[in-house]
């Protein structure tokens, strides 16, 4: 049996990580097996921490994105399969990431074709991202990042807009043909991640489909490194102690805190995503979007001890951001909370430099 590989890719707070839980959830009540793949340039992700909760098995790719560490991906998929052979496996690549057809696609199509089967490339988009890219307004975004969601979206077997729920019917169909119309080369589905509705649709395309990777974008590498680099990227992990704390007032507080100072500095939010896990369950909360919607699920409540995990991507200094981060999470804290770092990592991503690029199909 082979193992179906379907790569998930998108902008950053497109909804990849909602949709894997949901497309797990959907898969496990027909019998199959699936395991998931998360990425990110540094450990402490808060995609993994909340993937783990869909109760499969969750494999992270962390240091390197998976263009830039194939080995790591493919070794991700090996491990999954060694402790349990799966039918699905579901990879979500860093949101900042392109030319994956080029750097992922085609070699595994290449080198794996007798132990994997490669579902078509999906690449999911924000209805407002979507809408200002085709109407070409970058809503503050830098012109070099806006460069990597386009060429995620031109090199999309299938392109899925997300969040259908913030929308109305009409504006769906509109968009689905401007969409069409923009890259006609693309399947385009639409769909809500969050509420379930349409996804059975896109599972079953990438399900039956057996084309995968069928044109390669052409990238330009100095723009897509500094679309790359102006994004500074932020992951910690820190404990958290206290008697009397509500852990989901913390997170809302902090989350609320942050979105302020970044948007009085003009700052672009990639994303936030917070993570907070007591023993008594978690809460999670994102910052995401050119709307900067906060959001915020689940339940940690009370209890003495929480860890949170942090991550960020804004379009600023990494020096400039950790600054914010601390002092927020410090202020947050107050007197009545002790914050212990157990990991931090802040930094400018230097350079992509897969580790293949095809020039080629590979059919
Ligand atoms: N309204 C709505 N929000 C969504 C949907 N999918 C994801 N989101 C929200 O968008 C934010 C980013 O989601 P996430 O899955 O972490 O995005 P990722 O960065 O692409 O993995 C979170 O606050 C999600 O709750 C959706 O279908 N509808
Ligand atoms: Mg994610």
């Amino acid at each position: 049996m082979k193992t179906k590989i379907i790569l998930v890719g998108g902008f950053l707070g497109a909804g990849k990580t909602t949709l894997l839980w949901e497309a797990t959830r959907k898969l496990g009540q027909t019998g199959k097996q699936v395991g998931l793949i998360t990425n990110d340039q540094a450990s402490e992700l808060v995609d993994t921490v909340f993937l783990e909760h869909a109760g499969t098995t969750v494999s992270e790719v962390s240091g390197s994105c998976f263009c830039c560490n194939f080995p790591g991906f493919t070794d991700a998929i090996a491990h999954i399969n060694e402790k349990k052979p799966m039918d699905i496996i579901i990879a979500e690549p860093v949101g900042s990431c392109t030319d994956l057809s080029a750097t992922i696609l085609q070699p595994l199509k290449d080198k794996f074709a007798e132990k994997l089967s490669v579902a078509p490339l999906s690449v999911l988009v924000d209805p407002q991202q979507l809408e200002d890219i085709i109407n070409g307004r970058i809503s503050g975004l830098h012109m070099s990042a806006v460069y990597i969601l386009r060429k995620q979206l031109e090199e999309a077997d299938v392109i899925i807009i997300n969040k259908t729920d913030l929308l109305s019917p009409e504006a769906v169909t509109m968009l689905r043909k401007r969409t069409s119309k923009e890259w006609p080369w693309a399947k385009v589905h639409a769909l809500s991640a969050k509420n379930g509705e349409g996804c059975e649709s896109w599972l079953n395309e990438v399900l039956q489909c057996s084309e995968a990777g069928t044109h390669l974008a052409d990238v330009d590498y100095d723009i897509y490194a500094e679309g790359e680099a102006v994004l500074g990227w932020l992951n910690t992990t820190v404990m958290l102690k206290s008697e009397l704390a509500n852990w989901d007032t913390f997170a809302q507080s902090l989350l609320n805190a942050l979105k302020e100072r970044f948007e009085k500095l003009n700052a672009v939010i990639g994303h936030v995503k917070l993570l907070i896990k007591t023993g008594n369950g978690f809460v999670i909360g994102n910052i995401t979007g050119p709307q900067n919607i906060l959001n915020i699920r689940e339940t940690a409540g009370t209890g003495k001890e929480a860890k949170m995990t942090l991550n960020a991507r804004i379009q600023m200094e990494p020096d400039a951001l950790k600054a914010i981060v601390l002092e927020e999470i410090s202020k947050a804290a107050g007197n009545n909370i002790t914050s212990d770092l157990v990991a931090f990592k802040c930094l400018k991503p230097g350079r992509p430099n897969p580790t293949y690029r095809y020039n080629h199909i590979v059919g």
